[in-house]
């Protein structure tokens, strides 16, 4: 799938062993540092749950195999810790069992993004105590750099020391050898093949040196999502990023009612003067950091945060489980096995997120799409201490930090910022009321703002929607 095609996806974050068991069991205990028992059987057997949300694509953790049993940190149910890239990761199924998930999908018009790690491997024990003999095919300490503790202040130390600690390890791979990406070229290219892949998660992307990922993404001749904390690797490099400054603003004013919304006015200006910022992958959970409702209990805040992530310019990532308000904290905490929800289709926030992947999606397969929302980039038509109003083609958002607890009150809407038309009927579609508002004659609109996100909608290109009855 092309870079352009992947604009127009909204992706579903999997943690295959903590999404669905073979077995369908939603009582079934998860230890949280243990596998769990979710399989790609499990997923093919639940895709119905994710499809209902109006997700198109989803990214699966690493499947390769990984180091076997205990470590001071538990298993590898993650999928980070590879020893042979060459086998898939048992626990998780059998080749057979992917290339029917990938089938799957696609019957589905749905595509598969695959997580995975050229950066490292994985051992358990210290950085100068590993038995290279182990891995496949990197099998002597002549394809790693010397073991050394990351510095995160320092670029080259990012690049050629460890992640990872004493406890469990991660060999460095000499990524800059020729032989290295030789073999990486080749095993991405028949990894692609084999499974029909339509899209990459690369992790670690900052821990290997610019200059890999060109080969290595022609090789794999797919869209690659990097795992980026910098946007400066966007220079030159056809991959998208994934955008931690994003994540960072949405998290630091929806999770704070006292936070301004300043900070993220301005944080989205700056972000797109330095980048495309319809190229991003943007998120506000992932499985590397506290899950938001760690931060607060409050529904309506996680409501806001879902929706401004949702339309926001880029390309939307959903971590499983926050359509049902989990709200593990720390690593390993946020890795909550998610069929203790029992898949809940009726919560609050599945229907939320359904709701918005439907304006989403329907706006994307009207004919002007590409420049009248996939490039139109998102601009803030009002905003005061506790609201903000963001513009993206004609969807308008409007969203506060207000909580639960907060009172609404009415904001306007200039003419000129809306893009409506005078006297233009434009239809709130979530909440269910279906409220319709009209603009006056300069197009300019009177919204009232409450503790919930409100999405506008034109009224006249409603129709095939699925929403509000139509
Ligand atoms: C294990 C235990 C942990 C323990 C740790 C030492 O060992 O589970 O409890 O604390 C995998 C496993 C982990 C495991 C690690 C290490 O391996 O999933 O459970 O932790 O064994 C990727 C994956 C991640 C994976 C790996 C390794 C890499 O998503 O799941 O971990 O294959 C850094 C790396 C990044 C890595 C992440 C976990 O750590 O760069 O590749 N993720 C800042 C830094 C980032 C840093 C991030 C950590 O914090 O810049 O480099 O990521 O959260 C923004 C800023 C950003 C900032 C973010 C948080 O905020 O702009 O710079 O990121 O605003
Ligand atoms: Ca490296």
């Amino acid at each position: 799938l092309s870079g352009a095609e992947w604009q127009k996806q909204s992706i579903y974050q999997i943690l295959t062993d903590r999404f669905a068991r073979t077995d369908g069991s939603t009582t079934e205990q998860c230890a949280i540092t243990s596998y769990c028992g979710g399989t790609y059987r499990g997923l093919i057997d639940h895709l119905d749950y994710i499809q209902g949300m109006g997700f198109t694509a989803v990214w699966v953790s690493p499947i390769v195999k990984n180091l076997e049993g205990d470590t001071p940190y538990g298993t590898a149910y993650h999928g980070y810790w590879a020893q042979d890239i060459y086998s898939l990761n048992e626990n998780f199924g059998t080749e057979q069992d992917l290339v029917d998930l990938s089938a799957a999908l696609h019957a589905r018009g749905m595509y598969l993004m695959v997580d995975v790690v050229t950066n490292h491997m994985g051992y358990n024990g210290c950085g100068d105590c590993v038995d290279y003999s182990l891995f496949r095919p990197f099998n002597n300490s002549g394809y790693y750099h010397p073991f050394c503790e990351i510095n995160y202040d320092d670029d080259n130390s990012v690049r050629t020391c460890w992640e990872g600690d004493n406890k469990v390890s991660l060999p460095d791979l000499k990524t800059e050898d020729s032989g290295i990406r030789s073999t990486f070229s080749d095993w991405i290219k028949d990894l692609v093949a084999k499974y029909s892949i339509d899209g990459m998660r690369i992790d670690s992307v900052k821990h290997v040196e610019k200059d890999f990922w060109p080969g290595f993404l022609e090789a794999a001749g797919i869209y690659g999502i990097g795992e980026a904390s910098s946007l400066t690797v966007l220079d030159g490099n056809p991959a998208i990023y994934a955008d931690w400054q994003n994540f960072y603003w949405v998290q630091e004013t929806f999770s704070n009612p006292s936070a301004t919304m300043d900070n993220l006015v301005n944080g989205i200006n700056t972000l797109k003067g330095k980048a495309d910022t319809t190229a991003l992958g943007v998120f506000v959970e992932n499985h590397d950091q506290v899950r938001f409702p760690s931060l607060t209990s409050d529904m309506s805040l996680a409501k806001n945060a879902i929706a401004f992530t949702l339309l926001s310019d880029g390309i939307p990532i959903l971590y499983q489980g926050q359509e049902q308000h989990f709200s593990g904290g720390d690593t390993p905490n946020q890795r909550e096995a998610l069929w203790t929800s029992g898949y809940n289709t009726q919560s609050e926030l599945y229907q939320l997120v359904a709701t918005l992947n439907r304006v989403r999606n329907h706006t994307l397969a009207a004919a002007n799409a590409e420049s009248g929302y996939v490039k139109y980039q998102a601009w803030a038509v009002y905003s005061d201490s506790h609201s903000i109003a963001m513009r993206k083609g004609d969807v308008i958002g409007v969203f506060s930090n207000m909580g639960s607890g907060g009172s609404g009150y009415q904001i306007n809407i200039s003419g000129g910022n809306s893009g409506y038309s005078g006297g233009e009927q434009v239809v709130q579609v979530l909440g269910g009321d279906c409220n319709v508002i009209t603009a006056d004659g300069a197009g300019a609109l009177n919204v009232q703002v409450g503790p919930d996100p409100v999405v506008l909608y034109p009224a006249s290109v409603l129709e095939g929607s699925g929403l509000c009855g139509h």
